[in-house]
């Protein structure tokens, strides 16, 4: 398996008529605002300037699409749990989003992402039981593991895999040295049709 892949921005949309006709398979990446959405796909690139990420989340509600090689697409969403905007653009997005997430035919399964230095917060219990009660294809990426010492990562995992079920896996966009293992579960979700 390779380390790296490459990637390309392909466009930003806000709803699903305005994604690409692509027909590559799916990873839509969920997850509260800097938990490290947009880092996954610099550290699976190598490309630091590919996503773009800051400690300071921006207002725009867009899904920015990225292409891995010609084997999937990566679309990276605004985090949630970041309310510095109307209720009536929050309303707007959420149905959006729900639109994007429940009709997108080329969508795999779904990635929700969790800071492994904290426990789940609220917010993604709730964002796990709406996409639970769709039915919708999900893993668990597990960010920032550079933070977590290593006699911790084993209980780490295990404890959110007690949580919410599936697939966990880990990640750190400093050292990238989970990344053959994120290629390699891709791959197997892309062959199971
Ligand atoms: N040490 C470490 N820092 C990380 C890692 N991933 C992300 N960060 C840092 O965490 C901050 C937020 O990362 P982003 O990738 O922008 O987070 P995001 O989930 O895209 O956030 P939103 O776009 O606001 O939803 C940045 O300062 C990153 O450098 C990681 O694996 N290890
Ligand atoms: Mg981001």
């Amino acid at each position: 398996m390779t380390k790296y892949m490459q990637a390309k921005f392909l466009i930003s949309a806000e709803k699903l008529s305005q994604c690409p006709e692509y027909t590559l398979p799916e990873f839509p990446l969920l997850g509260r605002s800097n938990v490290g959405k947009s880092s996954f796909i610099n550290g699976l690139s190598n490309n630091k300037k590919l996503a773009k990420t800051s400690n300071t989340p921006g207002k725009t509600r867009l899904i920015n699409f990225f292409q891995f090689g010609n084997d999937f697409m990566l679309a990276d969403l605004p985090g949630y749990g970041y309310a510095k905007v109307s209720k009536e653009a929050q309303n707007k997005w959420q149905k959006y989003l729900e639109e994007y997430l429940l009709k997108r035919e080329q969508i795999k399964s779904l990635i929700q992402f969790i800071d492994g230095r904290h426990d789940i917060q609220k917010n993604d219990f709730q964002m796990r039981e709406w996409v639970e009660i769709y039915n919708l294809p999900i893993i668990t990426i597990v960010t920032k593991m550079d933070y977590v010492p290593k006699s911790k990562t084993l209980n780490i995992l295990k404890n959110i895999e007690k949580q919410f079920g599936g697939v966990v896996l880990p990640f750190s966009a400093v050292d990238n040295r989970y990344n053959e293992g994120i290629f390699e579960y891709f791959q197997k979700l892309i062959s199971e049709n």
